[in-house]
């Protein structure tokens, strides 16, 4: 009998046996909450889902004219890895002469797997560079609009992100915590490049049984977990900068705001009052101005506001608020907030963005370095904000901003993407099918027939994380693992390490690729750069072979400080922030010197274009479009905890019984969800846990188009990007706005088609008899 290896994923640390054709998991032994996530591995060893052998689209092999108007739609033909590589060698040797690297994008975006080495960004990245550069993307889908506005106001964005509110401190101190989005047990399930030790339902007990109160502010009752008894306030998507307002104004205009604190660590504070208060523009934000546009009472504003005044209070803010139209909002006028309550920097007080996120933020963080693949320079000064990639494929030449800048889309000729799925996470995808159209060639790396893959001409199979050797460790994971292989390469998968590998070898760039290192001698490089940072912190460190041989270490912590806030609060001129003013930017001069109409000096509210432009009058239902319990993104859609959340195989919709009685629908319909951009199937289930006006539908469906010739089609499996809009937060941060959007609903009343995205690619002649019977 074979033993059980250990391994590590986004979505926890595990040990894994593979018999008899069956992977067996067992989680972490010391990981107290092991997320349910683990049950979707299983599949990755025998699923239909995985792509067998490389395949090129028939269209672009044969090279007939128009044919990229099928991308989406095409045959697909396999053909062997020589073959394969040779084609995209060529490919890219003729593009890269022809047309410079400034029409290759390579931005790539997206989570691939755990892993220090093996991780597909950092390998495309790298191999792109030393073909000589490629149009990047900057920021995140997770955080566009954050990471711009934060810099400005606050300092670096990961001094708040990461170094500043620890757990610990929230168990010891916290009295309060008010949490815009709230924080969902099942986000924290999650961490880019693992999690060992999942701890927050053990912490946010913890501080409720000291005493700790806990209000949750979310068109959803279970954005925390019912153990913490949290005060929910149901607000209606898109308008917590309303709320936020309305709280500043009972501070304000009651003399409950903290003078000294404003005086002496922000800047602006007036001119944001003037507005607060109507001087400037004659509308009081009072509370109950507030409550019309937040759907919260008036009466409910005060009495938080009092609370939040009178004990040490916590501020987060989800990524989930500036995921939308003017998400730079609610993360500005947050700190503005905590600034208010003079709390910022004391222990367990202040502010913290996107907290409960991610299941290692507000951990310690690690002491040592992490082992980090170069990915050298890139010689292409030119870059994209990650979620305008449609308009960029779109619009080849035209301008836009960004963050003070005026910019140019660049004409691509070539997308290259590996260990992301742009169907999963791009809005409006009827649109960016129309943008895949544009470039000349496609070639992706994926595991299974994703629906990015169905849109590539082409398609080379990786192996994932099971299959391979690697190091695991994350950001303020104190664990770092073995990660062994624990089954053979699927089909004729391959590393991306050695495609990229095979590739550049063709090209006459092997050396500068691989540094002449296998997989295996690669792992023992880079291991280094952690053993050297744990001999000179004085602690044990083993060699590679005994990390190997033992299965895991564990790195030291850096000790809970406070981080940046509190270094601030204790010396506001010896440590103050990185920003124009070194204080806290209530007021910004920077932006408001850029002169967007859309984010300008100070927070303030601004209705969404959405609704301006008809979106809410004809679709009168928010859809909250937010992360799955069940899966990560779209990865592993096809595994079986995953689909044992489908409902006549279609992803789960959850809407308020009234708004469900209003429409005649009932637990279990498939519905059809539409408005101007498409539609999408997806099944009723009736809950009081979402607010009457909403309906919520997660992300990570596999988008599956019911007729894929058609200019508009339905998702007939259930994602909801099919429906949400492609614009950016504003033209300060450019950030994906995918989270809410306008819908109606309506029980389907069509024959039902099968859900069929899980079965794999169909290759041209077996296709063609199946389309015959
Ligand atoms: N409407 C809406 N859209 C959203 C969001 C939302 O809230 N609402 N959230 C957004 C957010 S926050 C994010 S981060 C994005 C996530 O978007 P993505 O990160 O693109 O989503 P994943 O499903 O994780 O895609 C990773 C892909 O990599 C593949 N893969 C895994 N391992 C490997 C490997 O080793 N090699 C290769 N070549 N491929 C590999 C997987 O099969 C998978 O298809 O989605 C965004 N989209
Ligand atoms: N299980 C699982 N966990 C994940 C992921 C996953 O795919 N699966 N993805 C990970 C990634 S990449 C990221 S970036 C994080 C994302 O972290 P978030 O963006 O915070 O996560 P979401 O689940 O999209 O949104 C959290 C909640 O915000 C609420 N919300 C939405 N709109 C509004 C609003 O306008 N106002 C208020 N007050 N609340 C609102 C919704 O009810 C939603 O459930 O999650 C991570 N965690
Ligand atoms: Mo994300």
């Amino acid at each position: 009998m074979s033993s059980f290896q250990p391994h590590s994923s986004h979505w926890g640390a595990f040990s894994g046996r593979y018999e008899d054709g069956k992977l067996e998991i067992r989680p972490h032994p010391a990981d107290p909450h092991p997320s349910p996530l683990l049950g979707n591995l299983a599949a990755i060893a025998h699923s239909p889902a995985r792509i067998g052998r490389p395949a090129v689209r028939r269209g672009w092999l044969e090279g007939s004219t128009g044919n990229a108007q099928n991308r989406g739609a095409d045959d697909y033909v396999e053909v062997s890895w020589p073959q394969a590589l040779d084609l995209v060698s060529k490919e890219l040797r003729r593009v890269y002469a022809d047309f410079g690297a400034q029409a290759v994008f390579g931005g790539s975006y997206g989570w691939s797997s755990a892993g220090r080495f093996h991780h597909a960004q950092s390998q495309i990245h790298r191999f792109l560079n030393v073909l000589g550069g490629y149009i990047r993307s900057v920021n995140t889908y997770s955080s566009g609009a954050a990471m711009v506005i934060i810099p400005h106001v606050l300092g670096p964005y990961d001094h708040f992100e990461r170094k500043s509110v620890t757990w610990d401190a929230i168990e010891r101190s916290s009295e309060l915590v008010v949490a815009f989005g709230g924080m969902a047990i099942k986000n924290t399930d999650v961490h880019g490049g693992g999690i060992s030790a999942h701890i927050v339902p053990r912490t946010l007990n913890g501080a409720h049984a000291r005493g700790a109160r806990f209000v949750l502010i979310s068109p959803l009752k279970d954005d925390f977990p019912a153990e913490v008894n949290a005060e929910w306030l149901p607000i209606l998507p898109g308008t917590d900068i309303a709320l936020m307002l309305g709280l500043a104004h009972v501070l304000a205009s009651e003399g409950l705001h903290d003078r000294q604190f404003l005086d002496r660590y922000t800047v602006g504070y007036e001119r944001f009052e003037d507005y607060l208060l109507g001087r400037t523009d004659g509308v009081d934000k009072s509370p109950e101005w507030a409550s019309h546009i937040c759907g919260i009472g008036k009466d409910t504003i005060r009495k938080l506001a009092l609370s939040m005044a009178r004990a040490r209070t916590l501020i987060t803010v989800s990524h989930s608020l500036q995921r939308a139209e003017h998400g730079e909002q609610p993360v500005w006028m947050g700190i503005v907030l905590a600034a208010m309550l003079g709390q910022i920097g004391l222990d367990g007080g202040g502010y913290s963005y996107s907290l409960g996120a991610l299941g290692n933020i507000g951990k310690h963080q690690l002491a040592v370095p992490l082992p980090t693949l170069s990915q050298f320079k890139n010689a292409v000064p030119d870059f994209i904000p990650v979620a305008r990639i449609a308009d960029m494929l779109l619009n080849p030449g035209s301008a836009f901003n960004y963050n003070g800048q005026a910019m140019r889309y660049p004409d691509i000729r070539l997308v290259y993407w590996a260990g992301g799925n742009p169907f999963h996470h791009h809005q409006d995808l009827n649109r960016l099918r129309a943008a895949f159209k544009r470039p000349e060639t496609i070639i992706v790396h994926e595991t299974a027939w994703t629906s990015s893959a169905r849109h590539a001409d082409i398609v080379l199979p990786a192996t994932t994380t099971l299959e391979r050797d690697d190091i695991g460790a994350a950001d303020r994971d104190p664990l770092m693992i073995a990660m062994k292989k624990l089954i053979e390469p699927v089909g004729e998968a391959r590393d991306d390490y050695d495609i990229f590998s095979e590739i550049a070898r063709r090209l006459g760039r092997a050396e500068q690729f691989t540094e002449s290192r296998t997989s295996k001698e690669w792992l023992a490089f880079l291991f280094e750069t952690t053993r050297e940072a744990l001999i000179a912190g004085g602690h044990e460190a083993p060699d590679f072979e005994t990390f190997w041989e033992r299965g895991e270490i564990r790195l030291p912590l850096k000790p809970d400080d406070g981080g940046p806030a509190r270094a601030f609060r204790d010396d506001p001129s010896g440590s103050p922030l990185q920003t124009p003013s070194g204080k806290i930017e209530i007021f910004s001069e920077t932006i408001e010197s850029f002169g967007y109409d859309d984010c300008r000096g100070h927070p303030r509210w601004y209705r969404p274009k959405m609704e301006a432009e008809g979106d809410a009058s004809n679709y009168p239902l928010h859809l909250v479009c937010n992360q799955p319990h069940q899966r990560l993104h779209s990865q592993l859609d096809y595994g079986d905890f995953s689909r044992s959340t489908k409902i006549k195989g279609r992803e789960p919709v959850r809407i308020n019984p009234a708004d469900a009685a209003e429409r005649g629908i009932s637990d279990g319909d498939i519905l059809r969800l539409f408005n101007a951009r498409g539609s999408c199937l997806a099944a009723a289930v009736i809950s009081e846990d979402v607010r009457q006006g909403v309906m919520q539908l997660a992300t990570g469906a596999w988008f599956e188009p019911n007729d894929p010739t058609a200019e508009k089609s339905m998702c007939i499996h259930g994602n909801p990007n099919i429906l949400t809009r492609d614009v950016g937060t504003s033209q300060l941060a450019q950030g994906s706005t995918g989270q809410l959007t306008r819908v109606e609903a309506e029980r389907f009343a069509g024959e039902l088609p099968p859900v069929r995205i899980f079965e794999g690619m169909k290759f041209a002649d077996i296709s063609r008899q199946a389309r015959k019977s």
